[in-house]
């Protein structure tokens, strides 16, 4: 039996929540409460998860992280319903495409996602509490949420993070010319780990980031949206709009 250690609203849990879903593999669902509990930073989760981050899958007592390796993982294990092309040269053009979505695009949608919609978890709290309470007690993220700081992320960096986004909905249209995927006619995981973000940044209102300016990218979002397996992992209330009141990514920056 598989288990997911996720969160409803994580864009790297849906990641591996469409993937399943696509393979219509059934699953123990774990939710961690990562928002005020921190269920994910206590030392029951960290000893399956050292970097204190969701998702986990468990398969039949063998612990598997990180978004695209799970997924990846599922591929080769469950090959039954397949999500990357036979062909060498198209294998590593689908890695390449994970490897720059998790390095471009994963960490840049994190700016306005806590900019906009978790900041008001730390209204109140000096730096110094914050640091103390929130930052350094995270195994991966520690000087991530000190550049955050309880005031948010500095305008340079948001607009930075857009920028990356930007790049990724112009590398996505140029391949979009090419089929209806990322990779031609072949859907592939390549889709599945893009996808979260794209609805991320739909979700935080930024979709005029693609619209007008990508019409491909809006055509793929909207088949995407209409794939069962994707309808199956955002369930209400895995966004973040529907449970935080978002506030406006730039802040106006503070001396
Ligand atoms: N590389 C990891 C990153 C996972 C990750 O950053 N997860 C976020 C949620 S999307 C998380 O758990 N954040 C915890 C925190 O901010 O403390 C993966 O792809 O699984």
């Amino acid at each position: 039996m598989l288990k997911l250690y996720n969160a409803a609203h994580s864009t790297c849990s849906q990641k591996v929540r469409i993937c399943l879903a696509e393979k219509k593999l059934p699953f123990e669902d774990i939710k961690l409460d990562i928002g005020k509990a921190k269920q994910h930073l206590k030392p029951d989760y960290l000893k399956i998860n050292p970097n204190g981050v969701v998702p986990t899958l468990v398969d039949d007592g063998e612990v598997v992280t990180d978004s695209s390796v799970i997924c990846e993982y599922l591929e080769e294990k469950y090959p039954q319903v397949k999500l990357s092309p036979d062909n060498l040269v198209e294998r590593a053009r689908m890695r390449a495409w994970m490897r720059f979505l998790e390095e471009v695009p994963t960490a840049a949608v994190r700016v306005p996602s806590f900019n906009m919609g978790f900041l008001p978890r730390y209204e109140g709290m000096d730096r110094n509490t914050f640091e103390g309470v929130e930052a350094d007690i995270r195994p991966i993220r520690k000087q991530f949420y000190r550049r955050m700081g309880p005031g948010g992320f500095r305008d340079e960096d948001v607009r930075a993070s857009f920028e990356q986004i930007g790049n990724t909905c112009a590398r996505m249209s140029a391949a979009l010319e090419h089929g209806p995927w990322l990779l031609g006619q072949q859907y592939s995981l390549a889709d599945i780990i893009v996808a979260p973000l794209i609805d991320r940044m739909n979700d935080l209102g930024m979709s005029e980031i693609w619209t007008g300016k990508y019409p491909r990218v809006t055509d793929w979002y909207a088949r995407m949206q209409a794939r069962p397996a994707f309808q199956q992992t955002f369930y209400a209330g895995s966004r973040m709009s529907e449970f935080l009141p978002l506030t406006p990514a730039i802040k106006g920056d503070r001396p």
